[in-house]
Formats: C-alpha cells, sequence, structure tokens
C-alpha cells in the first residue's frame, strides 16, 4: 500500500531533525549512514507512489476503469493514492487524458463541483473555480436540483449526481 504524503512528509521531518542533530554533536557515521538508507527507502517510496499511474503530459494520471465509486469515494481513492482527482488545464489536457480513456458511453468523475454554490464549479483540489470546462450540449443542468459533481463523458462534460457511481481519474504531479 502507498505512504501518505503525511507521514512521508514526517518521516523527512524526523530525519531532517536527527541530521541537524548529528552535524552539530561529534557526528556519529553509523547514524548519518542510516539516515542516508532511510532517506533511500522514502525516496523508493514516492517512485513507488507512481504505480499505476500513467504519464499523460505534465501530469501523471491513474485510470480507474474496473470499480465504480460515488465522486466522495472516488476523491477518497485518489486522496489515499497521494493524489486527486484530475482536472484539466485546456482543451488539448482534456483530449490528451480522454484518448486513454478506453471505457466510451461511460462517465468518469472528475475534480469539479458545485456543492457550494448552485452553477459554481471549483476543484476541491484548490477551492478555485475549475480551470476548463468543456459541457456537453445543455448541461450543466442540475436535474432535479442534485447534480452538483462533475463527469466526464466520451470527451464532455455533464454534472451528475454525486452518489451515482462512476469510474473516476485521479492526477498527480505538476499538472494541478
Ligand atoms: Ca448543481
Ligand atoms: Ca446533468
Amino acid at each position: 500500500m502507498f505512504a501518505s504524503p503525511m507521514s512521508l512528509t514526517w518521516a523527512l521531518f524526523v530525519l531532517v531533525l536527527a541530521a541537524s542533530s548529528a552535524e552539530h554533536s561529534d557526528t556519529d557515521p553509523y547514524m548519518l549512514d542510516s539516515i542516508i538508507q532511510n532517506l533511500k527507502y522514502l525516496l523508493k517510496d514516492v517512485e513507488v507512489n507512481k504505480t499505476g499511474f500513467k504519464e499523460i503530459g505534465k501530469g501523471f494520471y491513474f485510470i480507474e476503469e474496473n470499480q465504480k465509486q460515488s465522486w466522495h469515494t472516488a476523491l477518497s481513492i485518489c486522496r489515499r493514492m497521494g493524489a486527486h482527482l484530475a482536472t484539466f488545464q485546456s482543451e488539448g489536457e482534456l483530449n490528451a487524458v480522454d484518448a486513454e480513456l478506453n471505457i466510451r458511453n461511460n462517465g468518469y468523475w472528475i475534480d469539479a463541483n458545485d456543492l457550494g454554490r448552485e452553477g459554481h464549479f471549483v476543484c476541491w483540489t484548490t477551492g478555485s473555480p475549475a480551470p476548463y470546462l468543456k459541457w456537453k450540449r445543455g448541461e450543466p443542468n442540475n436535474l432535479c436540483n442534485k447534480e452538483h459533481c462533475v463527469e466526464l463523458w466520451d470527451g464532455l462534460m455533464n454534472d451528475e449526481d454525486c452518489t451515482d457511481e462512476r469510474y473516476f481519474i485521479c492526477q498527480t504531479g505538476d499538472g494541478i
């Protein structure tokens, strides 16, 4: 299982403290060696975090198309992998990721919702307006006044009931 970013952060913090204290004492070479070994292990763990993520453009994406989940569960699964639901900065980025999706005529949850204020779609990750949205014709329609999460469906977006189960796309790396 992946190490969470928080546990990695804490481990690195402790190691930096240990390294700092070693620096100011008569340095114990065994301690330094131990710190270096631990750092190597942690860096290896960070590499492992990318397992299952595919590099597309500037980002790494994990495309879940075996199990469908609600939007909130999908969000939680992405976060447990040290990632977040995918967002798109441009049409080019959206098209590049869409081209990697194997199941057509199906929805994939992405990071955009109007749970806070109807009609104002923001990213959960940043709290800022979704940078790029490409709606299907007639969407977003907030059907039955209960569609507040955004899915990608054949290259276009639709607002959908957050409790509906969909495939989903996680993202990590620079292309937030
Ligand atoms: Ca809505
Ligand atoms: Ca809709």
